[in-house]
This record gives structure tokens, sequence and C-alpha cells, in this order.
């Protein structure tokens, strides 16, 4: 529902003196019909939605990724970067079978790039390390939105630097909707559907932070991948927002450098997990946890419909709980760190007077057919490791673009081919592997089917220390037998050191 009518008929209130609380009481009550009256609420702190411009059918995008700075220590404004703003960037919303364009200038100063992560799109169109953009120029990626609604994101990818920028701040959600999805969800930006970017920091007491100018990570933060004990969402510290009293959509994003976060609520209350990584699940799934690792994302529903007005809870991560699962051996002992180890709140949600929508979570999904196992035409072996002060996939690292990227990671794949990656971690911590392009399907996991919360379609996996998870890939869309995807690590610092692969997808 479309909140503009509301704040119009607030504003006209107020300006002729009406005070606010009746009208909210009678908004709903009095009427016996719920409905969003989101007008007297505070908005959630969320960052603004772009719909972009339509132009001669395409619809035009602007990002201007810039410098700026945010009072996150009070008194010591630290240096960030931004899309049109001085921290992260707008909320894009794109609509399934439209064409979008995105003009991408950079006033950083510094190359860098914009990678759509989630979407699939031409290798040219990508925003990978390969699509370079130098400083003071423009980069133009036009690409037909073809997947079905789901929450992506974008950040930047630029060679060895991907980790810095975007702990300097440069990310953004990508929303895609979708005309034809029949389930009915909260959709209200802002009101009802709030997405929230989850990301650690490491702040020092004057505002710098490992990645500030002049600083030089050190092999821990390399190894283990940056993290800290300041949490931010949406780019706001200890953030706190009104929600409407009944059901509310979260879109999570991790978008922190290393950290994995094992998200619940305060009160122990259970919520409704309904998309992954790569849209609606194929079931609803009533849970009180989940877990993320950096670049993955979750869909969930929260009903705030018993909740008093003025009541709090907060969104915590029981990082204690998946402890064992993240680290083991050496790694939980010297490169794990007390959060991981407890429990922290990350976001305050505050029960407001208004009611929300008198929507109920789905009680199904559309189903989701899944490969087997006996469809690839090909497996391979993808081996994540870590050894001494290095990382690796299948004992090599991307350390330069083109043709020195070795043959164990550098892969050409036919189109329309199916095939199965066997990801095995052969470290002590954990490793989200993100692929591009393709949405994947999770086989198994040590054996075992996945849950339904890991059985949709995604595009970053958690995999655990000793784990084995098989993956099925399909390769379908425009060939390129000259621009390449990555696969990398979604620990930023492991993707810089070179924990990254590439393949084309050529014709057959
Ligand atoms: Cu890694």
């Amino acid at each position: 529902m479309d909140p503009r009518p509301s704040r119009r008929r607030f504003l006209q209130l107020t300006g002729a003196g009406v005070v606010v609380a009746p009208l909210v009481g009678c908004g709903d009550d009095a009427t016996g019909q719920d409905h969003v009256d989101a007008a007297p609420m505070p908005a959630f702190p969320v960052p603004p939605l772009d719909d972009g411009e339509l132009v001669g059918g395409v619809r035009v995008f602007r990002l201007r990724l810039q410098s700026g700075s945010v009072e996150w220590v009070t008194g010591f404004p630290t240096a960030t970067y931004g899309a049109n703003g001085d921290v992260l960037g707008p909320t894009l919303r794109f609509r399934r079978g439209e064409r979008v364009r995105l003009e991408v200038e950079n006033a950083l100063g510094e190359a860098s790039t914009l990678h759509w992560h989630g979407l699939q799109v031409p290798a040219a169109s990508d925003g990978g390390p390969y699509q370079s953009i130098a400083a003071g120029a423009t980069w133009v990626s036009e690409f037909d939105v073809v997947q079905p609604a789901m929450t992506a994101w974008y950040h930047p990818h630029q060679m060895h630097e991907t980790g810095r920028q975007v702990y300097m701040g440069l990310a953004g959600m990508i929303l895609v909707e979708d005309a034809a999805q029949a389930v009915e969800l909260p959709s209200t930006y802002g009101v009802d559907d709030l997405p929230l970017v989850i990301q650690d920091r490491r702040l020092a007491a004057d505002g710098t932070h490992p990645y500030s100018p002049g600083n030089a990570l050190a092999m821990h933060d390399m190894m283990a991948g940056l993290r800290g004990s300041i949490m931010l969402v949406n780019g706001v510290r200890q953030l706190r927002g009104v929600v409407p009293r009944g059901l509310v959509r979260l879109r999570l994003l991790n978008g922190s450098n290393a950290r994995a976060y094992n998200l619940g609520f305060s009160d122990g209350r259970s919520f409704v997990q309904i998309a992954g990584d790569g849209g609606l699940l194929s079931a609803p799934v009533t849970t009180t946890r989940v877990l993320l690792s950096p670049g993955e994302r979750a869909e969930v529903l929260v009903d705030f419909g018993a909740d008093a007005p003025g009541a709090t809870v907060a969104l915590a991560s029981y990082s204690g709980e998946v402890f064992s699962q993240l680290f083991t051996g050496v790694m939980g002992t010297n490169v794990a760190d007390a959060l991981d180890r407890m429990t922290f709140e990350l976001v305050t949600f505050e029960v407001g007077a208004a009611r929300a929508t008198s929507l109920a979570p789905p009680t199904a999904l559309p189903p989701i057919e899944r490969m087997t196992a006996d469809q690839a035409v090909r497996v391979r072996p993808i081996v994540l490791s870590m050894t001494g002060p290095s990382v690796a996939i299948n004992g090599a690292r991307m350390t330069a673009l083109g043709d020195a990227v070795p043959a164990a990671i550098n892969f050409r794949i036919p189109n329309g081919s199916i095939e199965r990656w066997d990801v095995s971690n052969d470290s002590f911590m954990m490793h989200p592997l993100h692929i591009h392009n393709r949405h994947f399907q999770i086989l198994d996991i040590d054996g075992q089917p996945p849950p339904v919360a890991l059985a949709g379609w995604k595009d970053t996996v958690l995999v655990a220390p000793g784990q084995v998870v098989r993956l099925m890939l399909r390769f379908e869309g425009t060939t390129d037998a000259a621009v390449p995807y990555m696969f990398h690590c979604h620990i930023l610092e492991h993707e810089d050191m070179g924990m990254m692969g590439q393949f084309y997808i050529v014709d057959p």
C-alpha cells in the first residue's frame, strides 16, 4: 500500500491543529479495518529508495561514488565513502522484465567498481574487477532484469581493494520486484518493508579504523578478516526505529567484511523466514534464528501485532551458539574475538501505535524444482584452504587479472550446462563462497539434504570448517569468451588476498 495518501492526510490534519493520537486510533480500530497508517510514525531509518527514471523504456539510475564523513564517534568524524551520500547508497528498486541502466560516476579519487551481487547479468555488466572504473570516469551498466523478486545488493569489487572500499562505506540494497509474484507480503518501503544492512566496524577513539589512510592492515586482520565490536545497521550506530503493530518484513543483509551473525530476537519470539539470497523459499520456515555469513541475505516476517505500543524488542546476534560451527582448532583460539562467543544487540525496534496491514505470513510458497546430482555433466572440486599466512582455492590464488589466473581456478563453462561443485573447507574457519551470476542450489551438506531455509536459490553459501557442501549450478545466459565472472570467498580480506577464481560462460 502506498503510504503517501495517509502522509498527505496527516500533514493536512496536523496543519489544522488535530492531534496525532486520535487519528491513529480511528484509522484502524474504529473502522475495524487494519491498514498502514504510517504518517504519524517517525520513519524507520532506512537508506533512501531510488526508483530510477524511465528514459525511453529503460529505467535509469545514477550513482555517484563519493567521499564523505560520518560522526560515529562523537566529535571525531570518520572519513567515509558512499553512493550519492556520505555512507552506503540508495536502495535501488528494479522490476522484473524491465531494462535498467546504471550510470556509475566515480568521484572517489581512486579506481573502483560496483558489482550487482545476486543479479544475473552479462559478464561485462557485472561490475567485477574487470569493470574497473578509473578515478573521474563514469561506467554504464545496462541489462535486463530477468530474475524473480529478491533482495540483492551492490558493492565495490576492485581488485585487492574490495575490503577497504566496502569498509569505507560503499554498499547498498537492490530490491527486485515481480508483478507476477502471487504471494502478498508487507511491501511499504521504510514502514513495514525494512532493509537492514548489518555491518561491524572497529573504530578507534579518534574515529579512525584499520583501513583509514596511512594504516596498513595487520596480518591477523587479513587472516581473520577485519572485524570490530561496533555494530552499524543502515550505517547507523545503535539503530533504533519505530515499526507498526503487525506484520513487518525485514530484508536482512550481512554486509560485513568478515563477521557472521546468528540473528534472533531478545524476547525469544519466533519469526518466519520466507526468502534467502535468490528469492522465495519453497516453504515458509518458522524459526527463532537465521545465520548469515558475509554476503548472504534473508527475508523474514516478524509479527509485532501482539506488542503494546511503546514496547521494545532487539534484534541480536546469538553468536556464541554457532561458535564451533564457524571456528575450530587454532582459529578458534587465535582468530575468533569476544563477540564470536557472546550475544550482542544490533537493532532496537519500538512498536508504534499505528496498525500495520492485516497481512498474515503466507502458509505456503510456490514450489522450487530441485536439481538432482545425476543432472551434472561435470563435477568440479572447490577446495578452500588456509596455509600459513595465505588463503587458496584449489591450492591457487588469484592475484592478477587475465591470463595470469591459474588453471585450477579458471574455468570455461559451456552455456546451458549443469555442473556440480563439491566445495570443501580444509581450514579452521568458515568461508562464505559467493558465485557471481549463477544462482545455485545446495545439493547436500556433509551428505545431508539442506534444511528448507537453505534449499532455495542461493548465490552465497557458508561452508563451515571441515564441511563438504555440494552445489548444483545451471549455467545459462549471455556468453562471453573474453570477460569472466568471479567466484570467491566473501570474507573480503580473503578475496583481496586472492581467494577468488573466475569462469567464462562460452558457446557450447
Ligand atoms: Cu574466506
